[in-house]
């Protein structure tokens, strides 16, 4: 077993993010055994799952004439419209049936609010809204968090320099995670993940 200080965070290995899904992610769904083998490791692990209402924001259908993929400016800066995905109690937003999410002891939803988007699993996209996760981990005694799921350039880059950001020491299993790999935004995060001092592994 890992040490009693590190935790696991799983980062939304929804049915959205695998192939078939609204938002899917190539081989989303191939890192799914190794996410197994690393939540009976760890002593603590924590879930994310994208948790969006119908009517979020960061959904192209809901801007009129916005294309998925194209960008507006929110209030706290600019947001990507995606295609609906992981909507409120839908399939979708069910974590793959592969993963074995009963390994964790903490689901962390996240995007709920119809205003922000939150790709992150510590701060939501203005980067001042809190989702608890940061509290949660301190009164654990979490030093070290490693981060693995879906998507490399979104949700775990967001959530790894967060993580970094609020003094966790923070490694990114790369081969347990892929990327969306929007306009080249794989190496751009990668980049800057490494560049702010997380591990990639
Ligand atoms: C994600 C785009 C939109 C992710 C979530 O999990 O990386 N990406 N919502
Ligand atoms: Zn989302």
């Amino acid at each position: 077993m890992r040490p009693i200080d590190q935790a696991l965070i799983v980062i939304d290995v929804q049915n959205d993010f695998c192939p078939g899904g609204a938002l899917g992610v190539a081989e989303g769904d191939v890192i799914i055994p190794q996410i197994n083998a690393l939540m009976a490791e760890f002593q603590t692990v924590v879930l994310t799952q994208d948790w969006h209402p119908p009517d979020h924001s960061s959904f192209a259908a809901n801007h009129l004439g916005a294309a998925p993929f194209s960008t507006v400016q929110m209030p706290y800066g600019a947001q990507t419209l995606w295609p609906a995905h992981c909507v409120q109690g839908t399939k979708g937003a069910a974590f793959h049936p592969a993963l074995h999410s009963d390994l964790a002891q903490l689901i962390v939803r996240k995007g709920f609010r119809v205003g922000i988007d939150s790709y992150s699993a510590l701060y939501e996209n203005d980067k001042t809204t809190p989702t608890g996760l940061d509290g949660y981990l301190r009164a654990r005694g979490i030093r070290r968090v490693t981060l693995v799921g879906l998507a490399t350039d979104f949700c775990v880059a967001f959530s790894a320099l967060d993580a970094l950001a609020a003094g966790f020491d923070v490694t990114v299993v790369q081969g347990a995670c892929r990327a969306i790999d929007l306009d080249g935004s794989r190496a751009r995060q990668q980049q800057a993940m490494s560049a702010a001092g997380v591990v990639l592994a």
